[in-house]
Formats: C-alpha cells, structure tokens, sequence
C-alpha cells in the first residue's frame, strides 16, 4: 500500500496561502507534538522567509521527554518553537511572548498567517489565542474554509486551510500522518496502519500495549486484541478490521498513553525524508 493524498484543494489552497504570505507579518507553523517533524509541511519551508513560530500542539498526547527533545532540536536550529496542550491552554502565554519578542520594532500589532497540514490543531489555536470560537474546529482534515482576520491579545490571527504536499516520498511519514488522522482515512488501510503503529509500540513503548490490551504473547497482536475485545466475525474468526479500528481511536485519543511517533532527534526521525 503506497499513500498519497493531495486532492486539488490543496493546490488551490496552497496558491491563496502563497498569495496571502506576502501581506502578512510571519506565520504560525503549526505542527503535531506526536510527530513534529513528519508533520511539517516541507513545501511551506519554501514558501516564505518571514518569521515563524513553529507551535508543537497537542503536547497531552505526545511523550513530554520526546517534547522536551524537540523543542530543543528546533531552537538548536535557530528556531523559535513552543508547545502547547490547547485542550487545557497550556503554553498560549508562552507563545504570546514569543510574538511579540519576534517584533519589538513593529508600530502595529503582527499579523499571523497560522499554517500547517490538515488536524494538527490550527483553529483551536486560533480559538485559544482569540479566547474564543470563532475559527471552526473539526475532528476531520479539510474542514477550514475562507478567510477571516481574528483579533488575539498582541496579535491578529489568519487561519488556513490545512495543506499536504504532492508525494509522500518516506512513506513512514505517511503512516505518522494517517496515525494522526491527518490525511482522509479513506485512502489508507487500516489495519496495515496498525499493524505498523503496533510494531513500533512494541519496539519503543514496550508498556503500552500490555497497559490496555494485556500481555499480548502471540505474534500477531492484532488477532489477539480482536479476540479479547469480542471482534468477531462468524465461526469464531477475528474481525481484524474492527479489532484495528479499535486501536486506531485507542491510539488517537491517547488510551494507549503519551507517545511520540517521530524519534529522537539525532536518530532516524530527525533525518526524515520529505523528499520533493
Ligand atoms: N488532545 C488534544 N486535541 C487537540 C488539541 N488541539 C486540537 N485538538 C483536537 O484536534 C482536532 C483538530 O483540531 P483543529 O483545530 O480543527 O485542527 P486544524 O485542522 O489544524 O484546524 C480537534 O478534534 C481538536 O479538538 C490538543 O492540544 N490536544
Ligand atoms: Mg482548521
């Protein structure tokens, strides 16, 4: 299975986004903690030379040690990057100071052009920073349409729609991305999916899958998960499916624990390869 995903409203999408960058102040690079690298868009380092702020969002769902490696990485790059839980606002106040530390001569407040691929938490930062509801969240990639300047203490706000690039050249990024549900669930399978996230647990969260499933002997998780969770088709089989739709949603709303998907940084991860 090869996953590719870049419908032509991304491309539309990536031409206002290109036109809009040259109005604004700098960007909000908006990135998933669980995967900070595979889910920066390589396209949109091309994009613009304007100041950025790379946020690592939903930090409650990533391993804080690995948050902590990343955010170190980034800024050892000459970066700035802050992380932030949005569910419970931690981090808002960190990057306000950021913002404006990143403009002291500007005589009016910045303007924010916040970017990133579809799900990583672009609105509800938007919402957090704004203390209110005005950009539209939602559970599914694609759902930001329009544009709409938001007022934030210190700053207004721009948000996108959320964009991918033309070829997944690593297709272990894919894989990090479907995990993240940020490409459409429709164009991956899922239980190779899993089967992939399951390996992964088992290799550098070795607790994780024990701590909700049981031990898990055999050497097909998947059929053993199904089988205690009751997914099963006639005559007894395993629904493998059901089994991997139910570590999917386990794994996306952090039951299997705080776990990173991109590795430490000076190992396979940092080097991921976007190609182009
Ligand atoms: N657990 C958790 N979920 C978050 C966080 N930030 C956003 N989300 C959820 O991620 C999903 C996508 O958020 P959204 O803001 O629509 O992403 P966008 O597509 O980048 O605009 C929504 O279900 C949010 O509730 C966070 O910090 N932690
Ligand atoms: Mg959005």
């Amino acid at each position: 299975m090869t996953i590719q995903w870049y419908p032509g409203h991304m491309t539309r999408a990536k031409r206002m986004i290109a036109e809009e960058l040259k109005l604004v102040d700098g960007i909000l690079e908006v990135v998933d903690a669980r995967a900070p690298v595979s889910s920066r868009n390589p396209d949109l380092q091309d994009l613009t030379t304007k100041p950025r702020l790379i946020v690592l969002t939903k930090t409650d769902l990533a391993d804080p040690a690995m948050t902590k490696l990343w955010l170190n990485y980034f800024r050892g790059q000459g970066q700035k990057a802050a992380a932030v839980n949005l569910l419970q606002g931690q981090g808002l106040q960190a990057i306000r100071q950021l913002v404006a530390q990143t403009f002291p001569n500007l005589k009016r407040v910045p303007r924010l052009f916040v970017l990133g691929i579809p799900n990583v938490g672009k609105s509800t930062l938007i919402n957090g920073l704004t203390k209110r509801r005005g950009a539209q969240v939602g559970a599914r990639p694609g759902v930001t349409r329009g544009k709409q300047w938001l007022s934030a203490p210190g700053m207004l706000l721009l948000d996108s729609p959320g964009i991918l690039w033309p070829k997944f050249e690593d297709q272990d990024v894919a894989k990090r991305l479907a995990l993240l549900a940020s490409v459409r669930d429709e164009v991956f399978d899922q239980t190779e999916i899993v089967a992939w996230l399951l390996n992964f647990l088992q290799e550098h969260y070795p607790q994780a899958l024990p701590a909700r499933y049981g031990e898990l002997e055999a050497d097909d998780p998947i059929e053993v998960i199904g089988r205690k969770r009751g997914c099963l088709l006639q005559g007894g089989v395993v629904n493998r499916n059901q089994a991997a739709a139910i570590v999917l949603k386990d794994f996306r709303t952090g039951k299997l624990g705080a776990i990173t998907l991109d590795l430490k940084p000076g190992s396979d991860a940092a080097s991921v390869d976007h190609g182009e």
